[in-house]
């Protein structure tokens, strides 16, 4: 690759041998030798103000309008940043090229991302085949926009985003699906990621050949120029939510296939993934982990700690709005800055909070970024010379797991009141319910009726018992989503027996009709997937309603099923006003008071929950199914 030395006359050489030193882990002797780049309004429609509509449609206009924006930003922030045009399609092009629907939310700031799985069953898993990037999906977007970048355009081309195996299959089956499947039939899983390798090998060899860069190094991995030897980057984002055993065993030799295929590589993860530390290092060819640490300062320290000296890392949170407290709690520990590039990006309408949370900000990203870098360097600077960061005394930020812990649910039965066989009929049940074992679940159910223990009984000493100690165990950290997935789908098997014998009076307590959905403008649907299948478990009637619904959508729902409670996830702080508009919908369609509104998702809280009129909020989805217990109570009051 012959790479320019500048670009519109922005010197460009001393900023990638900066980036390169950093990748190779040179020793850091001043703020200056760490690489900052402070990404303002790049590639991303989320969260900016001025993407043109045309954006997705039109080559010509995504080409022009970023390099506007490099043009700007280089002759006006003092950072490490290399220009380049990231054809930027959203997160779900590979899985598209497999036959996933893309969807984009009307108005400005949507990106496109996937609508919903492609892969429902297992006979779709043996049907797949390896996508054409000439034609499937909207990899010949991407195609187009790189060639039209290259004829047609001045600045370097890079790779469009490139969700890794793990998030790609987790969009074509659902990640509750998926999880379920690591456990039930890992056979097919592993095929499923074989051929996902494949195609995600195949389809950076077909955007290499028409940028025309070598197979080793890239203009251009989420935001960064990188130098020989890191030819590829892959988001890892779901590696926070399995464990590292179903990590290990699937994704590390993909992930190593990759690396591998183009000398080697960076992975891209948001959020602690401080419980995949060792699987990371057991990556053959990992070169980089990029990490946005969400402002968990104890995570991340032991990130860093652990990968210092081996990989590089680059810190990739949004821009926060206390840029000098944030940097200074982060870096406050850091001993070797060797590999460690800051990468922030900076929105124009949303920054970080302290605690890792989005909120609206009124900045100019150009003077934003040149603030964020000279905190930066000062504060690297400060470390270098032994100085105080100026952190001192300030209140911890974010932990890395929350130390709340769960009080059983359900009714409080005494345990002295069960004779010995029922008491082991009960743990028996428990222990199933934790090993995930539906066959052994149901004989032991059947043990219990027959030991005399009335079916309700059994609901709340035995299973919720067990899922209580299953939800005790996620947050602490000691189990993941898959886990907690399965432990739900596995009450679900159990329910099937006990559903028909419980009366009416016992069925009425703690249950009702819920319609649950993904707010309008919004894609993501993990969560939500996880609250449906806890509260299915329970033995609520749950119309799931999908991902990106319009209020009417809800009110026609929960008129049509005659539900009790309409419960709403949001993961966007740009889609959060969505829930007060369904609770709007709701009144003027004469349900207030009738329905029940609960909200929940990561930047939900119960403040704003209260703000817009939402009886009910839960952080988790463990506690949503008590949320919508006391719900069902206070409506039957
Ligand atoms: Co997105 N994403 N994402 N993403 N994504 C986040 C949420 C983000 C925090 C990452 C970041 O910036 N560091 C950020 C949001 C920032 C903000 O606005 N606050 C973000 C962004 C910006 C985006 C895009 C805009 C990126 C882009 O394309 N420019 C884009 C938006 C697409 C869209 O929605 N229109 C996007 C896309 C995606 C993927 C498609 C790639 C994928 C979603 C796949 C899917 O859902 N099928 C994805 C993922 C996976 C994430 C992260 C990595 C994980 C989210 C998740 O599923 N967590 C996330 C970063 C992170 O958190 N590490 C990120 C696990 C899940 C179990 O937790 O959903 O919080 P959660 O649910 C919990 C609780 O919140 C609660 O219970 C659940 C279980 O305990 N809960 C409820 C949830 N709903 C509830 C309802 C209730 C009660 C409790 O009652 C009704």
């Amino acid at each position: 690759m012959d790479e320019p030395t500048q670009w519109r006359g922005f010197d460009l050489s001393a900023r990638r041998a900066k980036i390169e030193r950093a990748c190779n882990l040179a020793l850091v002797t001043s703020a200056e030798d760490v690489p900052v780049i402070a990404g303002t309004p790049g590639y991303f429609a989320f969260a900016s103000k001025a993407v043109p509509e045309d954006y997705f449609t039109n080559p010509a206009s995504m080409v022009e309008y970023q390099a506007r924006g490099y043009q700007a930003h280089l002759a006006r922030v003092d950072d490490d940043f290399v220009p380049y045009f990231m054809p930027w399609f959203g997160t779900g092009v590979l899985a598209s090229g497999f036959g996933c629907e893309i969807s984009i939310a009307p108005g400005p700031g949507n990106d496109p991302a996937v609508a919903g799985p492609c892969v429902k069953s297992i006979a779709d898993v043996a049907r797949l085949r390896l996508p054409d990037a000439q034609r499937d999906g909207w990899m010949p977007r991407v195609l187009g926009a790189i060639d039209y970048a290259v004829a047609c355009n001045d600045l370097p081309v890079g790779l469009t985003d490139m969700q890794g195996p793990l998030d790609t299959i987790g969009l074509m089956c659902g990640q509750a699906q998926l999880y379920q499947w690591m456990y039930r039939e890992p056979a097919m899983v592993h095929e499923l990621f074989d051929i996902v390798t494949t195609a995600f090998i195949e389809w950076v060899k077909v955007q290499k050949q028409h940028i025309g860069e070598p197979l080793d190094a890239s203009n251009g991995l989420q935001g960064v120029w990188a130098p020989r030897g890191i030819g590829v980057w892959e988001s890892d984002d779901d590696l926070v939510l399995v464990d590292a055993r179903l990590y290990e065993e699937f994704v590390v030799p993909c992930v190593s296939r990759i690396f591998q295929a183009f000398g080697g590589g960076q992975a891209h993860f948001c959020g602690n993934g401080v419980h995949q530390i060792g699987n990371l290092l057991k990556i053959k060819g990992l070169r980089a982990v990029s990490n946005s640490p969400m402002g968990n300062v104890t995570a991340f320290n032991t990130l860093q700690r652990s990968l210092a000296g081996r990989t590089a890392l680059w810190i990739q949170d949004s821009a926060p709005l206390d840029m000098e407290g944030y940097y200074a709690s982060l870096f406050a520990q850091v001993e070797d800055f060797r590999g460690i590039i800051v990468q922030p990006f900076v929105l124009d309408t949303l920054g970080m909070d302290r605690a890792g949370g989005y909120t609206v900000v009124d900045w100019e990203p150009l003077e934003a970024a040149n603030r964020l870098v000279k905190a930066v360097r000062e504060i690297i600077r400060r470390r270098l010379a032994g100085e105080p960061t100026g952190s001192e005394g300030q209140a911890p930020a974010k932990q890395s797991v929350s130390a709340g812990k769960l009080a059983a649910c359900g009714t409080e039965v005494a345990q002295s009141a069960f004779t010995p066989q029922q008491k082991a009929a009960l743990d028996d049940v428990q222990d199933c319910l934790i090993d995930f074992d539906g066959e052994g679940l149901k004989a032991a159910i059947r043990a219990a009726l027959k030991a005399g223990l009335a079916p309700f009984t059994i609901v709340t000493a035995g299973l919720a018992e067990g899922m209580a100690e299953v939800g005790q165990l996620y947050e602490s950290g000691e189990c993941f989503l898959p886990e907690l997935v399965m432990a739900g789908h596995t009450m679900s098997e159990g329910m099937a027996v006990l559903q028909p014998l419980l009366t009416t009076g016992e069925a009425g307590q703690g249950k009702g009709t819920v319609v649950i959905g993904t707010v309008q403008g919004d894609l993501h649907d993990i969560g939500k997937n996880i609250v449906k299948t806890l509260l299915e478990a329970a033995g609520f009637i749950v119309h799931d309603i999908g991902i990106d619904q319009p209020p009417a959508a809800f009110v026609r729902v929960a008129v049509e099923t005659h539900a009790h409670i309409v419960a709403l996830s949001a993961l966007l702080t740009t889609t959060m006003s969505n829930m007060g508009r369904v609770v709007n919908a709701l009144a003027e369609a004469g349900l207030a008071g009738r329905v029940q509104v609960m909200v929940g998702g990561a930047p939900i809280s119960r403040e704003f929950a209260d703000h817009i009129g939402a009886a009910g909020y839960a952080p988790d989805a463990v506690k949503a199914v008590r949320e919508a217990e006391r719900l069902m109570r206070l409506a039957t009051a």
